[in-house]
């Protein structure tokens, strides 16, 4: 099969494996459900059994909650069921997507409570580990906390804020506060740190590491500091960043990002293992 040819140029070194031929401008495309095979199926049963095996020692309640309504542990789930629960709970919508699409399409769609999610399902190849996200990282990881009012707002916040970072030719920056809360933030609760980070909560390796390992420095978060600091594209992360809630979450990044994106202008950001006399450090990894 031809390779597809990669719509734009995408921050990834590898080819993108969805058919972006055949997709709306916006570049949703209608999940093609008939063709999960029984394989698929198998496969997404598996990957959901052997997270939810972790998600009570391992993940914030809020997250736990939000995966419960979705009742989404017995087939792959149809878009359009989950868009009722979540339609529901906070008014966002599922689209699905060939996968990764260009940063101003994904923004745009977050800024309307709209979330993109690849449809396809990875292979049994790649069980424990793939370069772009899936069906199964898009849905397990990242849907459930957008049933939870303050963290979808969030989102939308998010998506609101991308085409001033664009303007400022910081995306590099946004994508990284992105990486370190949305895919792998820690939050602080009274039985100890939880994840709540798509990144980690649908790596089976990655929830246990980002709680249990003495390698890694833990950080309270700073916007400031997130947003000029490098990340792992793929390895385990150096650095995990802890939040004390998400309404704080919420509350630090609801300013004006603009005089960060110029004193972060053409400014060499921070290596993902380092720690600054100004963190506030809840572990300091061992590196
Ligand atoms: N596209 N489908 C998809 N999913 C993502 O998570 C995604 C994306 N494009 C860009 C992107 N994420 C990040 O660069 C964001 O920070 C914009
Ligand atoms: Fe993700």
């Amino acid at each position: 099969t031809q390779t597809p040819k990669n719509p734009f140029e995408a921050n990834t070194s590898h080819v993108l494996r969805g058919d972006y031929e055949h997709m709306r401008a916006d570049y949703t495309v209608d999940q093609p459900y008939d063709q999960y095979t029984e394989a698929d199926q198998e496969r997404w049963r598996f990957l959901y059994n052997r997270q939810k095996k972790l998600l009570k020692r391992y993940a914030a309640q809020e997250y736990i909650d939000g995966l419960e309504s979705l009742n989404a542990g017995d087939a792959i789930p149809r878009v359009e069921d989950a868009n009722k629960i979540l339609g529901d709970a906070t008014g966002w919508q599922l689209v699905a997507v060939p996968g990764l699409i260009p940063d101003d399409v994904f923004f745009d769609h977050l800024a309307n409570c709209r979330f993109p999610v690849s449809w396809w399902i990875r292979g049994d190849d790649e069980l424990d580990y793939l370069v772009e996200p899936d069906y199964f990282h898009d849905f397990f990881g990242h849907v459930p906390l957008l049933s939870n009012p303050v963290f979808a707002e969030y989102m939308r916040k998010y998506g609101k804020g991308g085409p001033k970072a664009i303007e400022h030719g910081a995306q590099k920056m946004l994508a990284r506060l992105y990486w370190y809360i949305v895919e792998f933030g820690l939050i602080k609760t009274p039985d100890g740190l939880r994840a709540f980070g798509a990144g980690m909560l649908s790596s089976k390796d990655e929830t246990i590491y980002s709680i249990e390992s003495p390698k890694p420095n833990r950080i309270a978060f700073d916007l400031e500091r997130v947003l000029n600091t490098a990340y792992m594209v793929d390895d385990f992360q150096k650095t995990y960043f802890v939040v004390d809630s998400f309404e704080s979450l919420f509350e630090i990044s609801d300013c004006d990002f603009t005089p960060f994106y110029e004193r972060g202008a053409g400014k060499e950001p921070i290596s993902p293992e380092k720690i600054l006399p100004t963190d506030t450090v809840i572990n300091k990894g061992q590196f």
